[in-house]
């Protein structure tokens, strides 16, 4: 998510305000909104045939598929990082977006404008979810208790304009990863202290996504990784990690919370090694400290491309592990290969994750929750719109293409022909833990050789796609 959380010389964004400028000593000077959008209406959806860059072409918000509206099944959600602190700052260069609504404020008078503008954002483009980071609403204090206060003031912002909108809250979390203090980490810090600060802040940001009636809240272990194993112990580390994760496991008990907890796999950057570096390992870290029934997957597009795998693959692992919580929806450039969270177009892609999502039951209380940016020289506030409207045309049309090849059934026929052979006879035995070593031996000693195999047909399968496509 690049530079859109720095804390110095990044006076656009709540979490990056210099001491010097500590909103504290700026005047409060509430504004109420003026239209942020007023060149644009509601996006509608107006069909494949339709021209105009602000409506839908596929997303049609009450179209039943599978027994289920699209808007059910997709979830859709925007990410308050990126849309209102995204400023197109690189770590060559000054931000491009200089949005109008920012116009001079700083801190938290800045924090207070962003608000309306977001849910005009939202309400006008129809993504039903919204998502946070604590730090990315109100800036950070000059003490935990001063965070807290200003995030409380914000936080009643929000509750106002989910009230007046309608839009929900997907899943609130902990920015534990921009101030300077976390730099060995939060929960797996060398330093007891950082420990405690994060739990402290972790606190209080499942406190107000449980106030916001959050249907969910996300670790993202930034900088729970290393830079160097030379002055690393790992095993300490993920043992104070697991404390971290049970010890908010029990205050989500003791306070209520019914949302879902989900653990964001990704494999570096910032570090060199995250521990959470992939759905598997995360899977496994879970069962290894009995936090699995407590946790579900939030996946990340980017993320598991820098893992060296792709989206589907992790889709498939955390499905099959009944872990599928929620997806970050962005994609990467494969000639960059850093986390360049752009935005998703790709209906390859799509499809494969609608495929998976069907497959496992769909999203539940997670959904498709753009963590996107629009590039730094889209600069401009139209921008935001064109972004998010591509983005959710493009899983709507891979939602309607894997529902065309499920009724089809094709490929799932080839599938089942496929191991067809554990239906019955000796597969039958051994998936029913009928056959062991001994009775393997004894059948293939009869038998002289193993029955013949057949294509796998990828490319049969790959043009059979294209069809649908
Ligand atoms: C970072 C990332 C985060 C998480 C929430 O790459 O994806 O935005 O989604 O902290
Ligand atoms: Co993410």
């Amino acid at each position: 998510m690049g530079c859109v959380f720095r804390l110095t010389n990044g006076p656009k964004c709540p979490g990056t305000v210099a001491p010097t400028q500590h909103p504290s000593l700026q005047p409060i000077r509430y504004r109420m909104s003026k239209a942020a959008f007023p060149d644009v209406s509601q996006i509608k959806f107006e069909g494949p045939k339709s021209d105009n860059p602000l409506a839908f072409q596929y997303y049609n918000a009450e179209e039943v598929i599978e027994g289920k509206t699209m808007k059910d099944h997709l979830r859709f959600s925007t990410v308050y990082w990126h849309t209102m602190c995204g400023s197109g700052a690189d770590m060559f260069g000054s931000p491009t977006a200089v949005r109008p609504w920012d116009d001079g404020l700083s801190g938290m008078d800045q924090a207070r404008a962003r608000v309306p503008v977001f849910f005009e954002f939202c309400e006008k483009l129809g993504t039903p979810f919204y998502a946070f980071h604590d730090r990315d609403i109100a800036p950070h204090g000059a003490s935990l208790k001063e965070s807290n206060a200003w995030l409380d003031e914000i936080v009643k912002l929000l509750k106002q304009g989910q009230d007046s909108t309608g839009l929900k809250l997907l899943w609130g979390t902990a920015q534990l990863f921009v101030h300077p203090r976390f730099m060995h980490g939060a929960a797996t810090s060398c330093n007891a202290d950082v420990f405690a600060f994060a739990a402290a802040q972790v606190k209080k940001a499942m406190e107000v996504t449980h106030e916001l009636g959050g249907e969910g809240y996300t670790f993202w272990g930034g900088r729970e990784g290393y830079s160097t194993l030379w002055n690393t112990d790992m095993k300490r580390e993920l043992d104070h990690l697991a404390k971290f994760l049970h010890m908010a496991v029990d205050y989500k008990k003791e306070i209520g919370f019914k949302g879902q907890f989900y653990i964001e796999p990704k494999p570096k950057e910032p570090t060199k090694h995250q521990y959470d570096s992939d759905a598997a390992a995360c899977l496994n870290f879970l069962r290894e400290y009995g936090l699995l029934e407590h946790f579900k997957l939030n996946l990340e597009t980017n993320h598991a491309t820098l893992a060296g795998h792709t989206m589907q693959h992790e889709m498939e692992v955390a499905g099959a592990a009944g872990a599928l919580g929620s997806m970050d929806a962005n994609t990467g450039d494969l000639l960059l290969g850093w986390d360049t969270d752009q935005f998703p177009t790709d209906l390859y892609m799509t499809t494969q994750c609608m495929l998976s999502m069907l497959k496992y039951g769909g999203l539940k209380t997670g959904g498709v929750n753009f963590d996107a940016k629009v590039r730094r020289e889209s600069f401009e506030p139209i921008d935001l719109f064109y972004a998010h409207i591509g983005g959710m045309d493009a899983f709507a049309r891979g939602l309607k293409i894997a529902a065309a090849i499920r009724a089809d059934g094709k490929l799932d026929g080839f599938l089942k022909q496929r191991y067809s052979s554990w239906d019955s006879g000796i597969g039958a035995e051994i998936e029913a833990g009928k056959a062991g070593f001994k009775e393997l031996e004894a059948y293939m000693l009869e038998k002289g050789e193993a029955n013949a195999n057949v294509s796998g047909r990828q490319e049969f399968l790959e043009n059979l796609i294209n069809r649908y496509i």
